[in-house]
């Protein structure tokens, strides 16, 4: 195919930025319409940057989720901050992701200022619309928009898929006209064993409480498909930080692990698209989060 004969649609890179728990990663799975990015109702659930492409026939919408900005405590909260931060370079269209449920604090100031900075379109996204009342809301969004210069505002809650369709002619409006960047069938660009990982953690974030989930690193060690029985099996590893952390993910009897195991080894068969034996260990590598290079070997930030 020669050159000009490549297709040319709004194409481009869209981010997705703003306070851990705003609903980045819930609105991205919205609008790919796949399960692509791992959420719950910890903080910091996010810890790799992550491309997902919504191909709408017309156009090319190449989203980028990122970790919530937040006061790194850790060398693991800084890389994430940093890999979120760097997201807003290069990007077409920045979106400063808002939770419209809680009220606009010194957080969103902070991601707003940054926002502030980027040369890209703008767009603020308030987000969990389902949840407050029209008064609040109206409040809110007076409040938000003062952050940043924006070019545009746009009311969703991914919940209840209310305005995704809205969102997406915001941006698509905002693109330029090129070739595609990615494949039209392609949901994500994320390598195959880190979304494995991934999903274990987010089981692992959904069964445990306050410090816990932090601590949790997830890495496969070995992953072999068995032909003939249709069935992939799954080394992986969850690393904690303390032994007692490890005896509440390994829970009374084994209970907690084996939980965690059922529930990751759904998701894992319909990334795989193979039966899946699951072989998970936990293991306690102290105080891994202040540690630079252990931060690099699972991959977190901008470690890939
Ligand atoms: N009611 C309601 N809850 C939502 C909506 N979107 C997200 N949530 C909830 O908000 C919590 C956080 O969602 P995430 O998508 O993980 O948030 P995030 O911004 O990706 O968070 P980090 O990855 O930690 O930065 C989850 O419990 C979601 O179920 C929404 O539209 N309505
Ligand atoms: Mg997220």
């Amino acid at each position: 195919m020669s050159a000009a004969s490549i297709p040319q649609v709004p194409s481009g890179f869209v981010a997705l930025v703003g306070r851990p728990n705003a609903g980045k990663s819930t609105l991205t799975n919205a609008l790919v319409g796949e399960k692509v990015a791992i959420v719950s109702d910890k903080p910091q659930t996010t810890r790799h940057r992550l491309r997902a492409i919504v191909d709408t026939g017309d156009a090319q919408v190449v989203l980028i989720d990122t970790p919530g900005l937040h006061k790194p405590k850790d060398a693991l909260g800084e890389e994430l901050n940093r890999s979120a931060l760097m997201a807003l370079s290069d990007v077409d269209v920045a979106c400063m992701v808002v939770d419209s449920s809680a009220p606009v604090g010194g957080g969103d100031r902070w991601v707003g200022a940054h926002i502030a900075k980027s040369s890209a379109k703008k767009v603020l996204v308030m987000t969990k619309a389902d949840l407050p009342s029209e008064r609040t809301m109206e409040e809110r969004i007076a409040e938000a928009s003062k952050l940043a210069a924006f070019d545009a505002v746009v009311v969703v809650s991914a919940l209840e898929e209310f305005n995704i369709e809205g969102f997406l002619n915001t941006v698509k409006a905002m693109l330029p006209m090129g070739p595609r960047y990615f494949p039209r069938d392609m949901a994500t660009d994320q390598p195959l064993e880190v979304m494995l990982a991934e999903f274990i953690r987010e089981k692992v974030l959904v069964r445990t409480s306050q410090e816990v989930p932090h601590a949790v690193g997830v890495t496969i060690d070995d992953l072999s498909l068995d032909e003939k029985r249709d069935m992939t099996t799954v080394q992986s590893t969850i690393y904690v930080e303390r032994d007692s952390q490890k005896g509440i993910i390994v829970g009374r009897g084994g209970e907690t692990i084996k939980a965690i195991g059922t529930e990751a080894r759904v998701d894992l068969e319909r990334l795989l698209g193979t039966k899946v034996y699951l072989d998970l260990r936990v293991k306690v590598k102290k105080d891994w989060r202040r540690d630079a290079s252990q931060i690099r070997r699972f991959g977190y930030g901008e470690g890939l």
